[in-house]
């Protein structure tokens, strides 16, 4: 068992003040119906942060019937995009004079690095909810000329009444990835954000209602995936479900909203992706992401680079290098700005995790460095790489999330396209090349919604975002995610005396 970078008891180790801890429907803090509440819980000490209200059905039915009237007779879907956009402006300019203390509730309640969530995340928050209020007025649909005796157009309208189930990993970032396209789009909404991370989600509520978006359009259920989620999924009066976390989850929500209504439905789900590195790459540099495609944010990303595959000419070398820097990594308090890694979400990820490092273990798997927990309070784990991997290994195979890297060598390039798409997955894939033939050949033959060449996790507003085979399908960011929370509409009308 190693140690703390911090030790108990240092400065840092503090909590902020949590001010919104009830369900927000219709523009007001309520408490759940049933009056019962949650603990969300400090992944650092295993201590209860706060009680949260307990969203069930009836109160996600009661979020709906707000979002339902806000859609259907509020102002939201009708103002001008223009008039969208300036108030989703002032939600942006919001959230950045209160990045302090929503970066305080992430580190607290989903073990995040403070200062990546001030200085990096928020901003980038902040620029997303700007890009979309950008697009909010040039939503348009096309003139279609069909025949001398017809002519048609289409209109672009918002699906209606919106789901967003998010996951714990990235609380405040994917809250914005969907809130803010359906925003833009005119939709109304209810959003569940995860049982383990449900602080920072409130207080955006306030900040909305802050910003003047009008009550109804912007809910906020906290509550438990079989529950609150499910009564989402299969509700009658949803029109699209927007869905990131697990594989397994989101074979669910497809089947709920299959049996409800056929709601449309959008899943961006687990990875396994990964990253090849070529002998022609510079050690350093490739050493560097490959390190940081794994370790980012503990592990707990979706896209992490979890199978790093290197041609056998620089394998020995890379390998040393990757282990030396994987054991100067700084593990501990998510508010210590020395610190690199905080402790992994919640107690049931830290056994996961743990067990698949046993299971590496087990299927004989070389242990380079890592593998055990660090110090006796909380839920960090050492960064851990094992090499001699065979493809079909559990660890080579399923999503761990968390800081367990799956390292192998590679002979040529054909070797490394069939192995780095022998997964059931296919979200990112990165490759590490000087060779520009290679990269395009790389490029084009992983099965993948995101290629990153030389470089990892580069993500951007206007960057689609979304996955291959059983990642899921539907992309957030961009333009591309507009569509998600739109409808078609072709109006066709007949035409007399066209001379064309
Ligand atoms: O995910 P869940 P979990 C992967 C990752 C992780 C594993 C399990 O491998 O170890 O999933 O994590 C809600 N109907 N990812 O169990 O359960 C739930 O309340 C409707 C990858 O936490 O999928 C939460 O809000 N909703 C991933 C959200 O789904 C339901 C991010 C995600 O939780 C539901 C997270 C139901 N029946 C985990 N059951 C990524 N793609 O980034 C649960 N939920």
């Amino acid at each position: 068992m190693g140690d703390l970078s911090n030790g108990a008891g240092a400065d840092f180790y503090k909590i902020p003040a949590i001010k919104f801890t009830k369900l927000f429907i219709n523009g007001e803090f309520v408490d759940s119906i049933s009056g019962k509440t949650f603990e969300t819980i400090d992944p650092r000490t295993g201590e209860v942060i706060a009680n949260v209200a307990e969203g069930t059905k009836e109160d996600v039915d009661l979020a709906v019937k707000a979002a339902r009237e806000a859609f259907d007779s509020g102002p939201w879907p009708r103002m001008p995009g223009v008039a969208r956009a300036k108030i989703m402006l002032k939600f942006a300019d919001l959230i950045d004079q209160n990045r302090e203390e929503l970066a305080a509730l992430d580190a607290v309640d989903a073990g995040k690095l403070y200062n990546w969530l001030k200085n990096v995340d928020l901003p980038n928050i902040v620029n997303t909810l700007r890009y979309y209020a950008g697009a909010a007025d040039k939503i348009h649909g096309e003139t279609l000329k069909m025949s001398r005796e017809l002519q048609g157009y289409t209109l672009m309208e918002p699906v209606g009444v919106v789901g967003h189930i998010i996951p714990w990993n990235f609380p405040s970032s994917l809250f914005f990835t969907k809130v803010s396209p359906a925003l833009a789009a005119g939709c109304t909404m209810i959003v569940k954000p995860a049982e383990q991370t449900p602080l920072s989600a409130l207080f955006y509520a306030h900040l909305a209602k802050q910003a003047g978006i009008p009550d109804g359009v912007l809910n906020v259920v906290p509550g438990f995936g079989p529950t609150a989620g499910a009564a989402i999924t299969s509700h009658m009066d949803i029109d699209a479900v927007s869905f990131t976390g697990s594989t397994e989850v989101g074979r669910q929500v497809m089947e709920a909203a299959a049996r409800s209504n056929l709601k449309k439905v959008s899943l961006e789900l687990g990875g396994k992706s990964p990253l090849i590195i070529f002998d022609d790459a510079d050690l350093d540099k490739a050493a560097e992401l490959a390190l940081i495609g794994i370790l980012f944010n503990k592990g707990e990303i979706c896209c992490a680079g979890s199978r790093v595959f290197v041609q056998e000419g620089i394998y020995d070398e890379l390998e040393k290098k990757l282990v030396e820097k994987a054991k100067s990594w700084v593990v501990g308090d998510p508010f210590d700005p020395k610190v690199q890694q905080g402790p992994q979400c919640d107690k049931r990820q830290f056994d996961k995790i743990l067990s698949y490092i046993e299971h590496g273990k087990r299927e004989g798997a070389t242990l380079l460095t890592g593998g055990k927990i660090i110090g006796d309070k909380g839920y960090y784990i050492e960064p851990t790489i094992f090499s001699n991997i065979k493809d079909d290994m559990l660890i080579a195979q399923d999503e761990i999330f968390g800081p367990v890297l799956a390292l192998t060598k590679f002979k040529t390039i054909d070797e490394a396209i069939l192995r780095a798409n022998n997964t059931r997955y296919g979200l990112a894939a990165g490759i590490v090349t000087k060779n520009i033939d290679t990269a395009n050949t790389v490029s084009r033959s992983v099965r993948a919604g995101t290629i990153w060449i030389n470089c990892y996790f580069a993500f951007g507003d206007d960057v689609p975002f979304g996955g291959y085979k059983m990642s899921g399908f539907g992309r957030d960011y961009g333009l591309e995610a507009l569509h998600k929370y739109m409808q078609v509409k072709s109006v066709v009308t007949p035409i007399y005396n066209s001379p064309w």
